[in-house]
């Protein structure tokens, strides 16, 4: 079976070696499914540069080099990189060179972007791109220090979830020459595929509720975090929400387990002790080490994950004495899902 996040048979797909991409070439024959999506005519791709995408080998992850995200992108780019979304889970740009202005034009090829409710540490007149950093100016914090140190999916707790979050390293500590501040990833493909006959049974036709305040009280009252409490706005603007437990994935239309450590609080179906032992056992479950993968950072890499079938953790092992910068923008799912949370078609995803 191949390690790799699904198994589209395209072209581009050639474990653990290096391929050119070919932009002007490509056309649908290079994705099994993709007689259903609208193609740009053949013109459109005429200049596009070669760049070259490796896989990690690993169970999730490629890096993809010789790719200028600071330019306009083509419709034909945009598929292949959601493509390679989902086929790889997680995918790294290395040496770039971004703007805060260029993170949010790249991130905006892929669907609305999110506002985090915490609504602090923005970039300047730029509400989209979020500073994640543990540096301080004078004192005061630039950013928020300790963003996802524990295992999560962005925005499950949403009622629009999120589809990639895009960040941009654009300082990363390293120590002994070594690079600290690793973003781990656990494949969601992989756990749900594991699980059980039986588990499979129990789960299907479940949902799960999620709350931001979960994640957020967690950081506060388990990991030291100077987080203030939410206020009662920002709870009233993000009430708990229920998805399924387990989801089709939108691009590779394969079963992933949808479920977080991080927000996920009850399975809505069971009764309270039920979920919790079930809860308990998924999350146990879905954080075995065969799963996982991480993104070694350096310096200049733009870092794309599928939040639909993996879930991350911000590996905080470094000091404030190591400082760590990072643009985010988050993308939502609105390429894939209806405003009500319901998946759209096939036929209006073009996946
Ligand atoms: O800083 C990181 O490595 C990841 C932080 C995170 O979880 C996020 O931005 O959603
Ligand atoms: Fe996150």
């Amino acid at each position: 079976m191949s390690k790799s996040h699904a198994n589209i048979p395209d072209k581009i797909t050639i474990a653990a070696t290096r391929k050119v991409i070919n932009m002007n070439s490509m056309n649908s024959s290079h994705y099994s499914n993709a007689s259903r999506s609208t193609h740009p005519s053949p013109g459109k791709a005429q200049g596009t540069p070669n760049w070259t995408l490796t896989p990690t080998g690993q169970i999730l992850g490629a890096r993809i080099d010789g790719f200028d995200l600071s330019r306009p992108m083509q419709d034909l780019e945009v598929r292949a990189i959601i493509m390679a979304l989902g086929q790889y889970g997680v995918i790294s740009f290395s040496k770039q060179n971004l703007s805060a202005q260029g993170l949010k034009d790249f991130s905006a090829n892929f669907g609305e972007l999110e506002i985090n409710v915490a609504n602090m540490y923005q970039a300047p007149g730029i509400p989209e791109v979020m500073i994640l950093s543990n540096m301080k100016k004078d004192g005061v914090a630039v950013g928020i220090a300790d963003a996802g140190q524990d295992w999560h999916t962005d925005m499950s707790y949403s009622r629009m979830i999120a589809f990639s979050n895009v960040l941009h390293g654009i300082q990363i500590p390293v120590r002994d020459g070594v690079s600290l501040g690793n973003t781990e990833f656990s494949c969601m493909k992989s756990a749900y595929q594991s699980l059980s006959d039986k588990w499979k049974e129990t789960l299907d036709g479940c949902t799960a509720t999620h709350d931001f305040e979960k994640f957020w009280n967690k950081m506060r009252f388990e990991k030291g975090s100077t987080r203030p409490p939410l206020t009662a706005q920002q709870k009233a603007s993000k009430p708990p929400v229920n998805h399924p437990l387990v989801m089709e994935h939108p691009i590779t239309h394969e079963k992933v387990l949808y479920a977080n450590p991080g927000y996920a609080t009850r399975i809505n179906e069971m009764e309270q002790s039920q979920s919790d032992v079930a809860l308990a056992h998924l999350f146990e479950h879905q954080l075995q080490p065969r799963f996982r993968y991480q993104h070694v950072w350096q310096e200049g890499d733009v870092l794309m994950w599928d939040n639909f079938g993996t879930i991350h953790n911000a590996v905080a092992d470094y000091t404030p004495d190591e400082p760590r910068y990072i643009h985010r923008c988050q993308v939502m799912a609105t390429r894939f899902f209806n405003a009500d949370g319901t998946p759209k078609t096939r036929q209006a995803t073009g996946f």
